[in-house]
């Protein structure tokens, strides 16, 4: 399910399609019903007990947890809890560190504080232009798509997508260069006299230092390194000049060099004045159904609920006077990071299927094997689940209450619809009984409002204060945080006076291309890039079980400009080997005409020897420790 526009709709990504009925996983014979200990049926007392008396076992530090930004507020808000109060572990992130943290970094970078879009989606109805880097709606949020009907869309991706069919101009750069690229029209923008001085002056600061790099992008050498040419960067760049949006997705972020990418978007939205200010800025496209909220409560390594970071000494104070503990650990690794630890021991994974959505999958599995226990807190047995020592059967979304917060930072309310099936609980619960035999009976809830009444005031003053948010309010009002109380109306748009550093200026941040992490050689002369088809979600642990979804992309592809697949001595409609230096994919080979033909691109949502991510590079970002997902070297070979 998914929560775009205030609409809550059922289904994958927002796609509330003939194919999904998201009611047929909540009675699916594939449903989790019983926990699993080695594979038996057991109680839910039996596998408690046995997962609290093991990890009793460990240094605090040896027991990780892995989350999800699936979960509601509440949950990703009592992970956090559980790990740092009940586990007394550091050693906790969650998979939206593969999902949206490049754009969060730069956005904190640049402007002083992280909201997918510090304005309301229903603002870019009324742009003229609207830029759109690595992120294709048309499939992967297709309710998105009314708000650009309006608009001329400049869309920036290295396949001809559905979104791209739609665009007045389709930049189509090789894989990994959107740097170079957003460079280049920075350089272009300057050249042809389109940025706002005046804006720059008196609203930015480090002009110059970003300008002296892009300074060197002039527009041949972007085309020469992008692929892009220098009339079609001139266009962009008048297209962009007036009301204008530019939007970041993951095709700009899944990079080792994700987090600079989008400082380079997001300075060429500042050079021609676009964020803050009415009827113009820039966003990061949300991608799961939590996203957004999934990112503020506490999940992720280097945080404390209400966005804090974890290393401030007032906001860990403030936390452990609501949590009422005298100590807290402090900063852990980053998913990929405590997916490879060798030195955790035991791991408990809420919402995720790293087997299939894992950078390096094998690697990943390698080490679920090492593990001395591994527990999966599930409603369908992913193949994460499969691998578990220990399976808890969870509540799917119309069985509990709660909130999520969506891409433009508003609080939506989660209503409970259906009972859940017998034997089948909710996260709260679950932790709940875990803290309880780890010794901490109070502090963890099962009711929800419960947790969210915690949660506003251990938000209260964050930079995501969630204080004078009620679940009363939420029945009538759209409330986008910061709401610092009950009378607030809160912030639908940020940054129209200031911005969030302390100087009220938002800053440039210099930055220069350099390429994949993996450029392509004699051995492995092209590129895969990965991500999304309409009809499935994420690791497909959920969407391979709905008989329609699975019947229209029933199996791993790949898709290739024809030349290369002749070339490799590939037909369409046949069988391939795509290799990289980590692993090999089988796959039926699509030509696909509009492809580049250096590129080639992967579904990431299928399991076993189908897995675009036993291709994947897991080259980190060194800021947000985002893995390069969107680009690594391959060749074909007939299978
Ligand atoms: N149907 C469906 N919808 C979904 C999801 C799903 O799995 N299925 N997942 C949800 C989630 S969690 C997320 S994060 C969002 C993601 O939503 P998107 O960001 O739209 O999805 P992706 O397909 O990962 O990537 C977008 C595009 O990036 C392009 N790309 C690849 N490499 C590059 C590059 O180097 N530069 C540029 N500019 N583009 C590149 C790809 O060709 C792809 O078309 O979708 C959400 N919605
Ligand atoms: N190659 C490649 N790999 C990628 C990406 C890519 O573009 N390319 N994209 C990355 C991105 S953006 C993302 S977000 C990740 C997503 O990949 P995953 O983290 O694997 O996400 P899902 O497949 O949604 O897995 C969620 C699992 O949790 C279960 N679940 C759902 N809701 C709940 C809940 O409330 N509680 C509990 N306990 N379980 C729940 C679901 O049934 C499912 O099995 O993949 C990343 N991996
Ligand atoms: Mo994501």
């Amino acid at each position: 399910m998914s929560v775009i526009d205030g609409q809550v709709t059922p289904g994958p990504g927002g796609l509330c399609q003939k194919g999904w009925t998201a009611g047929e996983l909540l009675r699916h014979p594939g449903r989790l019903t019983t926990p699993l200990l080695h594979g038996r049926p057991v109680s839910w007392d039996e596998a408690l007990d046995f997962v609290a008396s093991r990890v009793a076992g460990y240094e605090p530090d040896e027991v990780a947890v892995f989350g999800g930004g699936g979960l509601t507020n509440e949950k990703a808000y009592a992970l956090g809890k559980f790990a740092r109060v009940a586990l007394k572990t550091s050693q906790i992130d969650y998979n939206g560190r593969f999902c949206m943290s490049s754009a969060a970094a730069a956005g904190n970078k640049a402007f002083g504080l992280d909201r997918g879009l510090p304005f309301p989606l229903t603002d870019l109805r009324s742009a003229d232009t609207v830029l759109l880097a690595g992120s294709n709606p048309a499939e992967t949020m297709p309710p998105f798509l009314r708000h650009l009907e309006g608009a001329r869309l400049i869309v920036v991706d290295p396949r001809r997508t559905p979104t791209a069919e739609r665009a007045t101009l389709h930049l189509q750069p090789a894989p990994g260069t959107d740097l170079a690229l957003a460079l280049g029209l920075l350089h272009t923008a300057v050249i042809e006299g389109v940025i706002d001085k005046e804006y720059v002056t008196s609203r930015t600061s480090g002009f110059d230092d970003a300008w002296r790099i892009a300074a060197q992008w002039w527009p041949e050498q972007t085309e020469r390194v992008t692929g892009v040419s220098a009339a079609d960067q001139r266009a962009a760049v008048h297209m962009l000049a007036g009301r204008s949006y530019v939007l970041t997705g993951r095709g700009s972020e899944q990079h080792a060099s994700g987090t600079d990418t989008v400082s380079a978007w997001i300075n060429l939205a500042l050079a021609l004045g676009l964020p803050g200010r009415a009827g113009s800025g820039y966003g990061c496209l949300t991608g799961q159904g939590n996203g957004q909220g999934g990112r503020e409560h506490g999940q992720k390594a280097d945080q404390l609920p209400g966005y804090r970071k974890i290393d401030d000494p007032a906001a860990r104070r403030h936390v452990m006077d609501v949590w009422g503990v005298t100590s807290l650990p402090g900063p852990g690794r980053s998913a990929y990071e405590l997916l490879m630890a060798d030195d955790i021991r035991a791991m408990l994974v809420f919402g995720s299927n790293p087997v299939v959505s894992a950078p390096r999958a094998s690697g990943v599995v390698d080490r679920f094997k090492a593990l001395d226990l591994l527990v999966v807190a599930d409603f369908v047995m992913s193949e994460t689940a499969a691998m578990a020592d220990v399976v808890f059967p969870v509540t799917q979304w119309a069985e509990e209450d709660g909130t999520m917060t969506n891409l433009e930072g508003r609080i939506i309310r989660r209503r409970k619809a259906l009972d859940p099936p017998p034997g089948v609980r909710s996260d709260l619960e679950l932790l709940h009984g875990l803290a309880t035999r780890l010794g901490v009976p109070n502090g963890f809830p099962v009711v929800p409002q419960e947790v969210f009444e915690e949660l506003r005031r251990a938000s209260a003053g964050g930079p995501s204060d969630y204080s004078g948010i009620t679940y009363e309010r939420l029945e009538s009002e759209q409330l986008h945080w910061p709401v610092p109380s009950v009378d607030h109306p809160g912030t639908p748009r940020l940054f129209l006076d200031r911005f969030a550093h302390a100087d009220g200026l938002a800053r440039f941040v210099p930055v220069d291309h350099r390429g994949p992490a993996e450029p392509p050689d004699e051995e492995f002369p092209l590129q895969a890039t990965t991500g999304r088809v309409l009809q499935h979600y994420q690791s497909g642990a959920q969407t391979r079980l709905i008989g329609e979804l699975l019947a229209a992309v029933p199996e791993m592809y790949v898709e290739v400009h024809p030349d290369t697949a002749t070339r490799a001595g590939l037909v369409a409609g046949g069988p391939a080997h795509v290799v990289s230096r980590r692993g090999t994919v089988t796959a039926v080979v699509r030509c696909v005409p509009s492809m580049r033909p250096d590129a080639v691109f992967l579904p990431f949502h299928f399991p076993g020897d189908g897995r675009a991510n036993l291709l994947t590079n897991p080259a980190l970002d060194p800021t947000s420790r985002m893995p390069e997902f969107k680009v690594c070297a391959v060749r074909l070979e007939p299978a």
